[in-house]
């Protein structure tokens, strides 16, 4: 093994090692309120189930951005404060995933079934995703009330749970599963719902965390951030569109139920592209139908207008572009390039 692939296995072990204490610190706030055995199990098994085993990308990239910011100065509690909010990153992705599987009416998440599909579970995990959400705030309050950035933080928590709301508003109500009208998706309302249902969270926030943690209260630095972040995580959620339909699921732990319910998909706005009127009545007839036979005739005509090439020559114009972007950043600002081409490399050409 190479010594970076072993430094990267062992920050994430300590990064995992960490998780047990916060189970126990949200535990313990239960203890306090003398909640029923029962509800505390409950909790308990929710936090298990829906928090650790993900890739934990999210949540590290917040640890590896106090490193690169960091550099030789960091710290073993720059380390430990940076992993809790890696921590918190990864709770809120929890919320949104619980929460995003029952309206997306999704099958399995990370390789088993989604917590609102376990028995008893149901519709309980609508208030199990909340109590996930005061999760943050609880853990934030624990850790971060004596800091001169707790309020910011806490802002800036509200603030990214806002606008990634706002994006699976409009990721919805751009896919009624009752009414399918294609003339409804278009290249820019896809571009505005991945930008506030993705990439503000996954990949503003986690820098936006590290910034504030360094102490960093110029906004010239977040803009500067951010102009770089939000392309970065366009880029991310239409690999994620693209796995939707032709990633394994045995590796990206989950199966695509895009086309089933007529998602507003980066695929079907490249196809609604291509397509000649014959080819649109195809469309029009088999996408968003809860229905294997027509899902296979949409994938069959994405197969017939070669939707993967036109994939692959974004993902590698879109590599160029966002490479060329991030060698023109003003590090005077207090962002460091390294962070971003961390981002890069991890996402490029992902398969999971
Ligand atoms: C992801 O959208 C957005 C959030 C806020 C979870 P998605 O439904 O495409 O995600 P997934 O493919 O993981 O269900
Ligand atoms: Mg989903
Ligand atoms: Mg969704
Ligand atoms: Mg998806």
């Amino acid at each position: 093994m190479t010594t970076v692939k072993l430094h990267k296995e062992e920050s994430r072990k300590a990064f995992l090692d960490i998780y047990p204490s916060l189970v126990e610190e949200i535990l313990s706030e239960l203890r306090k309120y003398n909640m029923p055995a029962d509800a505390y199990e409950w909790t308990r098994e929710s936090l298990l189930y829906n928090v650790p085993g993900g890739k934990l990308n999210r949540g590290l990239s917040v640890v590896d951005t106090i490193r690169s910011l960091k550099g030789d100065a960091v710290t073993d509690d720059d380390i430990f404060k940076a992993s809790i909010l890696g921590w918190l990153l990864e709770f809120f992705q929890a919320v949104s995933l619980v929460s995003d599987d029952i309206m997306d009416g999704s099958i399995t998440r990370r390789g088993q079934p989604c917590w609102y599909r376990k028995e008893n579970v149901g519709m309980v995990a609508i208030n199990d995703s909340f109590i996930l959400q005061s999760c943050v705030y609880i853990l934030l309050k624990k850790y971060f009330k004596a800091t001169d950035y707790y309020v910011d933080m806490i802002e800036l928590f509200h603030e990214v749970a806002f606008q990634t709301e706002l994006g699976q508003l409009c990721d919805l109500i751009t896919a009624p599963e009752d009414n399918v009208d294609l003339d409804k998706f278009s290249v820019e309302k896809h571009r505005f719902i991945v930008i506030y249902k993705t990439a503000y969270y996954s990949f503003y926030l986690p820098v936006a965390l590290a910034l504030h943690m360094t102490g960093v209260k110029n906004e010239a630095a977040y803009t500067e951030a951010r102009n770089i972040l939000i392309p970065l995580g366009e880029y991310f959620q239409i690999q994620d569109d693209y796995l939707d339909c032709y990633g394994d699921p045995d590796v990206i732990g989950k199966i695509g139920t895009d086309i089933q319910v007529n998602k507003c998909s980066w695929l079907i706005n490249q196809a609604l592209a291509k397509a000649n009127p014959e080819q649109r009545k195809v469309l029009d007839d088999n996408y968003g139908k809860k229905d294997a036979g027509a899902e296979a005739k949409v994938k069959a005509l994405y197969a017939e207008l070669k939707i993967e090439d036109t994939y692959k020559a974004y993902e590698e114009k879109s590599f160029q572009e966002l490479t060329s972007q991030i060698s023109k950043i003003d590090e005077s600002t207090g962002v460091k390039k390294a962070v971003l081409t961390e981002f890069m490399d991890k996402i490029y050409r992902r398969t999971k």
